[in-house]
C-alpha cells in the first residue's frame, strides 16, 4: 500500500490566536477539544509505531526467573511469570502495542491455580519437562519447543509433578482485549481442575487428519491446543530434505 498522503500531509494547525487560545480553554473544560489540533497526531499520514524493536537474552533473563522462584511460590503469584516489557511503553504489560509476554516457570511440586479468562493464550516452552498444562479437562505435558494454546475463556491450570524447573514464554492478546473494555477472570473453585479427559486425546482426536463423524465446533478455537515439538520438528526436516526451500524463510 502506498502513502499519498495529501489531504494530510499538507495539513497544516491553525494559528493559535489568543481569542482561541480562550476558546479552546474553554471546551477543555467542557471535555472538549477541537480536532484541527490533534488531528495530525491522531491519524498520520504513515503508520508512527508506538514501540520500538527490543532483544531480551534468555541467559540474562534466566538467573531473575531461579530469584523469584526463591521469593514466592506459584500459587502465591497465581503466575509466577516475568512480564516482558517493549522499552517504549514501560509500565503498560506489554510487549508490542497488542500482545503481553513474559517468560513463566512452575517449580517441582508446584501447581499454578486454575482460571479462565476473556485473554487468549499461546506458549513456548523454553526449557525443562514433566510440567503440565490443563486445558479444559485434559493435560499435556510440556516439552522444550512445544507450542500450546489456552484459547480464550477455557479453564487453565499448569502444575509441576516433574523433577525440574519448567519455563515456558507466554503469548496473551490482553491488550487488544482491554482496548474493548472486555478484560475479565474468573478462578476456579479448586486449585486444580478434575483430570476428565486422557493425555493426548485432542490431538487424536482433531489432530489426525479425521475428525468425528458428528463433530461441530462450538467454538472457533482450534480443538488441538498442543503442538509438540517433536512432530513439528520431524514435519520441518522432511520438508527441508525435500525441499522447496524458500531463500527466505526457509520451511
Ligand atoms: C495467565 O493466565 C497466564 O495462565 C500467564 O499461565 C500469563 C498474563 C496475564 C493474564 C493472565 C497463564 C498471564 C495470564
Amino acid at each position: 500500500m502506498e502513502f499519498t498522503g495529501t489531504a494530510v500531509e499538507n495539513y497544516k494547525k491553525p494559528e493559535l490566536s489568543p481569542e482561541r487560545k480562550e476558546f479552546y480553554g474553554r471546551l477543555d473544560r467542557k471535555h472538549m477539544a477541537p480536532l484541527w489540533e490533534v488531528l495530525a497526531k491522531i491519524i498520520p499520514t504513515a503508520p508512527t509505531p508506538e514501540t520500538v524493536p527490543a532483544f531480551w537474552r534468555y541467559d540474562e533473563l534466566r538467573p531473575f526467573l531461579m530469584e523469584a522462584g526463591g521469593l514466592l511460590t506459584a500459587t502465591e503469584a497465581e503466575r509466577r511469570v516475568l512480564v516482558l516489557e517493549n522499552p517504549a511503553v514501560r509500565g503498560q504489560s506489554r510487549i508490542t502495542q497488542s500482545l503481553y509476554s513474559g517468560l513463566q516457570m512452575i517449580l517441582p511440586g508446584e501447581i499454578a491455580p486454575c482460571h479462565r479468562h476473556a485473554a487468549s493464550a499461546l506458549r513456548f516452552v523454553i526449557e525443562g519437562s514433566g510440567a503440565y498444562t490443563a486445558v479444559e479437562g485434559e493435560r499435556t505435558t510440556m516439552h522444550p519447543g512445544d507450542f500450546i494454546l489456552t484459547p480464550s475463556w477455557t479453564y487453565h491450570d499448569h502444575g509441576n509433578p516433574g523433577g525440574e524447573p519448567v519455563v515456558w514464554l507466554d503469548g496473551l492478546d490482553v491488550p487488544i482485549v482491554n482496548l474493548f473494555d472486555t478484560s475479565f477472570l474468573e478462578r476456579y473453585p479448586d486449585e486444580a481442575q478434575p483430570n476428565t479427559i486422557a493425555e493426548g486425546d485432542a490431538l487424536m482426536r482433531y489432530g489426525a487428519n479425521m475428525l468425528p463423524v458428528d463433530y461441530a465446533p462450538a467454538t472457533s478455537s482450534s480443538p488441538v491446543f498442543n503442538y509438540p515439538y517433536s512432530r513439528s520438528r520431524e514435519a520441518l526436516e522432511r520438508l527441508y530434505r525435500d525441499g522447496p526451500v524458500h531463500a527466505c524463510h526457509g520451511v
